[in-house]
């Protein structure tokens, strides 16, 4: 049986930045993926995600996101390709909402710049945006995204180059802890390693069956339509956003890649389920949905689909992330159940893993994420 120092399971976001972090420092390390290298059947498909400092789910987020940012940066230089786009970002809802609130409470703790606009400010400045004047808007200029897609490519060229063994299309049927140790058997073979990092997904509770019913996946729909002026979405004019609006939680991306307004749905019709049998197949009422946020906030985007695509959540019931090693079996570190808002953190989620791997603690605040927080109350 083959040995290595650390096995990642589930080369995607996190496990690839994972895999970077681990063989950097020269530790013997293999990625074991069940599918292609970068496919679409997961949560980082569709080419970019957003990346945001106003942190409306939490503040204690804002200091995983500097370091994020710092190592998205690092992982550009060393790979000499883009892979952090800043657009400036907007968080908007009525004033009372838990996104307008929550983004400006990240903002006065930790400092960051920003401005309260009205619905009206909001379109002189950025006229793609048409908002109903109930909504207020907080602009945050350091918002953007990341090319997601790249960046898995990208995090897995820098750990294959710093001696990395990654396999794709192999599957995980078992990890077996054997005297202080880790057997991980797949379809193809039975691989030994000191510590295994658990980074598979939708698919985690496959692995991990505490998280089964806390790690709950669920399908999304995100779509792509060729603006009638175009030049109100392009990326110098057009920042990404997360909208609660009186017809859904809409998230939005200026033309980038493909030559259409990118938007998506939080949450769309709650279809949950395991990952396996979840539709990845747009359907009619899908665009509709889609098409009900752009005619509210984005008319001037109303024209031709150009594509649709269905990718997944992976839920907690708080919906902050899992990133914690597996109660009773240090040896075993979980991570990447991020209820749908957690590609950001890849690169910083990776330098996390490996020092639960390597120091058995990070020096980022961890409380959020721990695995305890779901234990059944006793008494
Ligand atoms: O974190 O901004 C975000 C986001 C948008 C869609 C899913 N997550």
């Amino acid at each position: 049986m083959r040995t290595f120092d650390t096995i990642v399971i589930g080369v995607g976001g996190m496990g690839s930045a994972t895999l970077w972090q681990l063989a950097r420092p020269r530790q013997k390390v293999l990625g074991i993926e069940r599918f292609d290298l970068g496919h679409g059947m997961g949560s980082s498909h569709g080419i970019n995600r957003i990346i945001r400092l106003a942190y409306f789910e939490h503040p204690n987020y804002v200091p995983l996101l500097v370091r994020a940012y710092e190592l998205w940066r690092e992982a550009e230089q060393l790979t000499k390709e883009q892979l952090l786009f800043i657009t400036g970002g907007i968080d908007a809802g009525t004033e009372d909402s838990r996104i307008v609130q929550g983004a400006l409470t990240a903002c006065r703790e930790h400092n960051l710049s920003h401005e309260v606009l009205t619905a009206r400010e909001t379109t002189q400045r950025f006229p793609g945006y048409k908002l109903p004047d109930s909504y207020a808007v907080i602009y945050q200029p350091d918002a953007g995204f990341v090319a997601s897609e790249r960046a898995i490519l990208a995090h897995a060229s820098l750990a294959v180059s710093a001696g990395a063994e990654i396999h794709g299309r192999e599957k995980v049927v078992a990890i077996e802890p054997v005297n202080g140790r880790v057997v991980v058997v797949t379809d193809q073979g039975r691989y030994e390693a000191g510590k295994v990092v658990v980074s598979a997904g939708s698919w985690i509770s496959d692995l991990i069956p505490a998280l089964r019913t806390n790690a709950v996946p669920e399908r999304q729909v995100l779509g792509w339509f060729l603006p009638q002026s175009p030049d109100l979405f392009k990326p110098e004019v057009f920042p990404v956003s997360n909208i609660l609006s009186q017809v859904g939680h809409f998230y939005q991306f200026p033309m980038w890649g493909i030559p259409g307004f990118k938007i998506g749905l939080y949450h769309h019709f709650n279809e949950k389920g395991h990952a396996d049998q979840l539709s990845r197949e747009p359907t009619p009422a899908d665009e509709e949905a889609l098409r009900k946020g752009i005619k509210h906030m984005f008319p001037d985007a109303d024209g031709p689909t150009l594509r649709l695509a269905a990718c997944l959540f992976t839920n907690t019931p708080d919906e902050h992330f899992v990133i914690d090693t597996l109660p009773g079996t240090p040896e075993i570190v979980v991570a990447s159940p991020c209820s749908g808002h957690g590609f950001k953190f890849a690169s910083v989620i990776g330098e996390v893993l490996a020092d639960l791997v390597t120091l058995g603690k990070s020096k980022l605040d961890l409380s959020l994420f721990g695995m305890n927080r779901f234990e059944a109350p006793t008494g």
